[in-house]
């Protein structure tokens, strides 16, 4: 960041609540790394792993947030690339501390890397209906829908839920809070582009500002799945 930057900063206008919420928004990824980072290695060895990638997200998260406040703050304009290169790297992270958790109950790689799929095609294709794409934003948006909904149910109903089950305890807790992430928390992405691209559902959700929605979701998942996380550790080692 340099002087230019901060000058466009200082501009930004006590109405802009867009830009409060990047400057929010990057601030508490910020805390929350530095929180993730500290409080690693207080930890269990088995649960180090877990706590890194949780700081990971968040700092991954940061650094994107403070590319797209400036973005923001000198355009005007939704920061559609930073965001998606944002997401295309902390999303496959989510769906490995899936993994990570359940490994201790032998879960296999391929369940990692099937979510893994599925979260990619699932951006991708929301990528394409943003930004290639708009005039068929609505059938783009069907199909990374369509790839939520394996991962949602792989994890709550399919082979993920199963080793859960099978670890019981604090990893059955964990996993069930992972689930209630994925099947509320991400439902708040869908609604943001809803309200951002054209579509049948412009007069339901048109009223949203995108950005605004996508931030207030990155603030509840990416900190609210490091917690999660950073619980179950503290439970597991007492
Ligand atoms: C930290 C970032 C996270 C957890 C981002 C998650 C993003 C999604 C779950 C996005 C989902 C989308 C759909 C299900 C349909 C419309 C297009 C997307 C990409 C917004």
């Amino acid at each position: 960041m340099n002087f230019t930057h901060f000058l466009a900063m200082s501009k930004m206008a006590p109405d802009d609540y867009v830009g409060f919420t990047f400057f929010v928004g990057c601030m508490a990824m910020m805390a929350a790394s530095a929180f993730f980072f500290l409080s690693m290695n207080s930890f269990d060895k088995k649960w180090r792993t877990s706590i890194l990638v949780s700081g990971l997200i968040t700092f991954i998260a940061a650094v994107h947030y403070l590319y797209m406040r400036d973005y923001w703050a000198e355009n005007g304009k939704s920061p559609t690339f930073f965001r998606y290169v944002d997401w295309i790297l902390t999303v496959p992270l989510m769906c490995v501390e899936f993994y990570l958790i359940l490994k201790v109950a032998g879960a296999k790689k391929s369940l990692m890397w099937r979510m893994i799929l599925f979260s990619v095609i699932m951006l991708v294709t929301g990528y394409i209906g943003e930004v290639i794409d708009r005039p068929n934003a609505w059938l783009w948006g069907l199909i990374s829908g369509a790839a939520y909904f394996v991962i949602a149910y792989d994890i709550w109903l399919g082979r993920a839920k199963k080793i859960a089950v099978q670890a019981g305890g604090a990893v059955l807790k964990a996993h069930k809070a992972l689930c209630w992430f994925v099947l509320v928390g991400w439902v708040i992405y869908p609604i943001g582009y809803m309200a951002g691209t054209p579509g049948w559902y412009e007069s339901i959700f048109g009223g949203l500002n995108l950005d605004v929605v996508y931030n207030i979701g990155d603030a509840i998942n990416k900190i609210g799945f490091g917690l999660v996380i950073y619980s179950l550790a503290v439970e597991n080692s007492k």
